[in-house]
């Protein structure tokens, strides 16, 4: 059934069956900038009291993009707009402004402390001024100033007092960007939330209102940066014809602080250029590139920067004319150069001709390059050195590369998680890699400390996120794909930042405060990530998703491609189950700092969790549980669809405290979970009993059907409408 129609369906049962609504329906649009009214009558005073008047001193567009979030917002938080005022005349005025727009900021004792924070940062305090009661709200630049609306706005969403508000924040890292993978045909590879946002047809001359949505929400979680085309590049991008349209989005996106990036088609001097050669050492090819970029800094004078995907999965790159990836991106950086721009180019190399293990790549290609990138150069590297899998050790290139500044990216849209549908939280996700430390000075050396530039003193630092953003009215094809935008944002922002503490804010701002609720969906949203590890690949299993979409189970895949083939990464036989990577093996242990190889790299003490992924395990190996690998195996895909049941059940609880459309859409989504969490179950464990030939344990649920039911489901390559045919 069309997702739509699905939803429809849903929708009208529920609304027969509640014979009372008492909240109104809500289909997720406004994500977490949704300002209901305050209902606790003490705190609504309070914030009356203290939010009176509002005086944003400037007028630039930033500040009135401010100004205006802070009357949507305290209109509908406090039931009535404030009055707007030029100067603190009585108690209860909120200042919001920078020592630039206001010289009452500039005069207040707080100035040289903002000052400490940045040009980003910002202090939002309660002060006494001319013997009135204030709230300033104070950045260094107009971003700042917005950045510390959107703090106060939170703390009044999350009902915290604010009478002796003082808070003071400054973002950890530098760039924080959204990397979308949309085509300009609309579609968005690995999308799961409909079309593209960027309608590349009807631009320039419709400016969609939604491209203002999508900044607010951004800058609201600090989001700097978007780049709003595929890695999977298209040279048209770079025509006159669509950076017109180009500029367009740019106009809406800067005054929410956020630049525009653009993927840069290695091959476009051949392709829209007619030249004969993309080679970057080619005195035309750079000349071309030079002339492109100046061209684009005409229609976005901000403009960002490129990211380049190269000699990776097809596409063009240096390596194609005997150049390295360094001589490739260094192209790109002198182009830039002159107007302040960047090159992100991406880590994400392998390839089937190479013999070597496929985690291991990234790693022996970009380790010796380091030192010889230009300063505007950024390296971008998975989370983990395989494919943003349910987990992952992290990516060994942390902290291995100390004169090249490496960025993080994650993958926000969640492809091998279940996708639209599989209620995960990937807060805890990248929480867990962020925390990992790499020891490579010593202990604390973690790969947030990496990123944040502070142990390699990098002079410049980013986080990227692959967007889970489509032209959904809920803009990411589930109510709780928000959840990870939102926390992508914050993250990055602080890459220590708590995951908890994150779910626990995105839930008082998207669903409600009421503290039962809170905690019961805090609770299924950090269960959420090991249950799909569970379900999906236990014990460090990785890549047994079917081929192609990598929505279901197929772990019994062999490809001619072996790095593409779950047979090669899982490598179950009748002996045991598990890749080798210790020294016996493919020795990809060794990437990693003395600690971390040794901890890995020995079966007394590789965590459960990365078993499979280090080492070849025999199926009677004792676990630390006391159980065999096979029952342990057994216990944890169990486990996995027990913990999708107690999260059905807290939801089933948090009924009266949700809005009765997004309750029935999640209600839905979760019996899907819960249905494909038996499939993924009992698909997996019917094949690996193939090799184990052991049974499953008395007391646990026994498979469905056999081996040949599960290989035989077919799920249509985009299943982003009908879903897979025959899951039981
Ligand atoms: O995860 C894989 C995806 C590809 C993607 C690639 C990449 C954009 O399956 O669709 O291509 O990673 O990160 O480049």
């Amino acid at each position: 059934m069309a997702r739509s129609l699905r939803r429809a369906v849903v929708l009208a049962l529920t609304l027969l069956a509640i014979p009372a609504l008492r909240l109104r329906a809500d289909d997720g649009y406004d994500l977490w900038l949704r300002y209901p009214r305050v209902a606790d009558a003490g705190l609504l005073t309070e914030y009356r009291g203290a939010l009176r008047q509002v005086d944003v001193e400037g007028n630039s567009p930033t500040l009135r993009a401010a100004r205006d979030e802070l009357i949507k917002g305290l209109t509908g938080l406090l039931g009535a707009a404030p009055a707007t005022s030029d100067a603190i005349t009585a108690d209860g005025t909120l200042l919001v402004g920078t020592p630039t727009s206001s010289r009452v900021i500039a005069a207040l004792p707080l100035a040289a402390e903002l000052r400490a924070l940045g040009p980003d940062g910002y202090i939002v305090r309660a002060v006494r001024m001319g013997g009135h009661r204030a709230i300033v709200v104070a950045g260094n630049s107009d971003v700042g100033a917005l950045y510390g609306t959107f703090a106060l706005l939170r703390q009044l969403q999350t009902h915290q007092h604010i009478c002796a508000v003082a808070l003071r924040d400054a973002p950890k890292v530098q760039l924080r960007i959204l990397d979308h993978w949309d085509n300009l045909d609309g579609s968005v590879e690995r999308g799961y939330a409909g079309r593209s946002i960027w309608q590349w047809d009807s631009l320039p001359a419709i400016v969609s209102p939604r491209y203002r949505d999508y900044a607010r929400a951004n800058a609201s979680i600090g989001v700097n940066g978007a780049v709003v085309t595929n890695v999977n590049a298209n040279a048209r991008v770079l025509t006159p014809a669509y950076l017109e349209k180009v500029a367009k989005i740019a106009d809406v996106l800067r005054p929410y602080g956020i630049r525009l990036y653009l993927t840069a088609r290695f091959s476009a001097p051949i392709e829209i250029g007619g030249l004969k050669t993309a080679d970057p050492v080619d005195p035309d090819v750079r000349q071309w590139w030079k002339a492109k970029t100046d061209e684009i800094y005409k229609y976005v004078p901000d403009f960002g920067g490129f990211v380049v995907k190269a000699n990776s999965e097809g596409q063009p790159g240096p390596q194609d004319y005997h150049r390295t990836h360094a001589d490739g991106a260094n192209m790109f950086a002198d182009a830039l150069a002159p107007h302040g721009g960047i090159v992100m180019w991406r880590a994400f190399v392998y390839s089937n001709d190479v013999p070597t293990d496929r985690v291991k790549q990234a790693y022996d290609e970009f380790k010796p390059l380091d030192g010889s990138f230009r300063p505007n150069v950024l390296i971008q590297v998975k989370n983990g050195p395989l494919d943003f899998q349910p987990r992952e050790p992290f990516h060994p290139l942390f902290g291995a590369m100390p004169k090249t500044p490496l960025m993080m990216e994650f993958q926000v849209t969640k492809e091998y998680h279940g996708q639209d549908t599989h209620l995960v939280y990937l807060g805890r996700e990248w929480e867990e890699v962020l925390r990992a430390d790499t020891w490579v000075h010593g202990k604390g050396s973690t790969v947030a400390k990496v990123v944040e530039g502070a142990v390699d003193h990098y002079s410049r630092t980013g986080i990227a996120g692959v967007a889970n953003i489509g032209d959904d009215r809920d803009w990411t094809g589930s109510q709780f794909n928000q959840a990870n935008w939102y926390a992508f944002g914050r993250l990055a922002w602080n890459p220590e930042a708590s995951s908890t503490a994150i779910a626990d804010e995105w839930i008082r701002m998207t669903f409600t405060n009421a503290p039962t609720a809170v905690a019961a969906i805090r609770t299924m949203m950090l269960q959420s990530r090991e249950a799909v590890v569970n379900y999906m690949t236990p014990l460090g299993l990785a890549h047994i998703m079917a081929t192609g979409h990598h929505y279901g189970p197929a772990p019994w895949v062999r490809l001619s491609r072996a790095d593409w083939s779950p047979t090669y990464y899982h490598k179950a036989d009748t002996l045991g189950i598990g890749f080798d990577r210790t020294a016996s093996g493919s020795n990809a242990v060794a990437q990693y700092a003395g600690p971390v190889r040794e901890r890995y790299g020995s079966l007394k003490t590789v965590p459960d969790s990365l078993l499979l992924w280090f080492h070849h395990v025999p199926w009677a190996y004792k676990m630390r549980s006391g159980r065999s690998l096979w029952d342990e195996m057994v216990f944890r895909y169990n486990a996995g669809v027990d913990t999708v049941r107690s999260m059905q059940k807290l939801w089933a609880s948090v009924r009266p405290a949700v809005d009765s459309e997004r309750f029935a859409d999640v209600s839905s989504f979760l019996a899907i979970q819960e249905r494909e969490a038996r499939w993924w179950r009992d698909a997996a464990l019917t094949y690996f009993q193939s090799f184990s030939r052991m049974p499953i344990p008395a007391g646990y649920e026994q498979p469905a059907h056999p081996l040949a039911y599960y290989q035989r489901i077919t799920c249509p390559a985009n299943r982003d409408k009908p879903r897979c045919d025959g899951i039981p």
